[in-house]
């Protein structure tokens, strides 16, 4: 006999035990776009503990529409292999120009960061970073609907040996650090350089280039990598997200295995 009280009772302890898990971990990912799950997946792969945020109901970010809503999504030879380890399904366009279903895509990323362990927490957005002298230390976090509805809400936090901004065009926490230590990102100004106009051939090499810390504790990756360091936006082409993520993940894996 199904009874509700149990069923809240489930929901909630389960929740919260996930949650107090969760509050100290190896990496936060802020953002699930195909950058920050491809950052998980790698990182919950090699046994630390990764945790994600998003502040959408939905992961996935970006990817889901493929461009304009036409849902496929252009993949090129070079990251293949992140398609091939992950199981997503592709085929050949012309030399060098593969396409695959953005849904599957999407989902299937999505479902193979969760069961490699990468915890995500969706609805939740990162709004402020925790900071001791020169380097962040973790995340101050909030349930969207408080951020959506304007809601006087004091948040909570979570800590972390370091972070990743996944949160793509917006760069978010990039952003929060710049508005809280003015001039200290180890970009050429200090400050965020800001993305440029398409050109996706550029953007796709920058992006792996930009992928990396920008300033002590925190890492960027996928769009958000160009946002910060003023590389071009590079449109419905998925190679780079997915190669920064994985860059992301194998540069972070590498400091804390030494
Ligand atoms: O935008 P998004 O997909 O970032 P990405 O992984 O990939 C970019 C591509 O989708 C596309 C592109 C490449 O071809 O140009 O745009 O770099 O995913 C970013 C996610 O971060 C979430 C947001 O809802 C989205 O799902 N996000 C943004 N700010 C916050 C956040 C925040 N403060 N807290 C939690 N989540």
């Amino acid at each position: 006999m199904l009874d509700e009280v149990r069923i809240t009772r489930a929901i909630t302890e389960r929740y919260f035990r996930k949650l107090s898990d969760n509050l100290e971990a190896d990496v936060a990912i802020v953002g699930g776009g195909p950058a920050g799950l491809v950052a998980g997946y790698y990182l919950a792969k090699a046994g630390k503990q990764a945790v994600m945020f998003e502040r959408k109901l939905s992961i996935g970010g970006g990817m889901w529409g493929g461009g304009m809503l036409f849902n496929e999504i252009v993949v090129q030879g070079g990251a293949l292999p992140v398609l091939d380890e992950l199981q997503i399904r592709y085929s050949e366009f012309e030399t060098d120009y593969y396409t695959s279903d953005s849904v599957e895509a999407i989902s299937t990323l999505t479902s193979r960061a969760a069961q490699a362990g990468l915890t995500i927490f969706n609805c939740v957005s990162a709004e402020d970073v925790l900071m001791r002298e020169d380097r962040v230390t973790g995340l101050v976090i909030n349930w969207s609907p408080v951020e959506m509805a304007g809601l006087h809400v004091d948040p909570l936090c979570m800590r972390a040996r370091y972070l990743i901004d996944a949160t793509g065009h917006a760069t978010e926490v990039v952003h929060v650090v710049q508005k809280k230590v003015p001039g200290r990102l180890r970009t050429p100004t200090g400050e965020i350089e800001g993305e440029k106009s398409m050109w996706s051939d550029r953007a796709e090499t920058l992006t792996l280039e930009n992928t990396k810390e920008v300033f002590p504790g925190l890492y960027v990756a996928g769009m958000a990598a160009n946002a910060t360091f003023g590389g071009p936006r590079m449109g419905p082409v998925f190679g780079g997200m997915l190669l920064s993520g994985k860059k992301v993940a194998e540069t972070l894996i590498k400091q804390m295995d030494g």
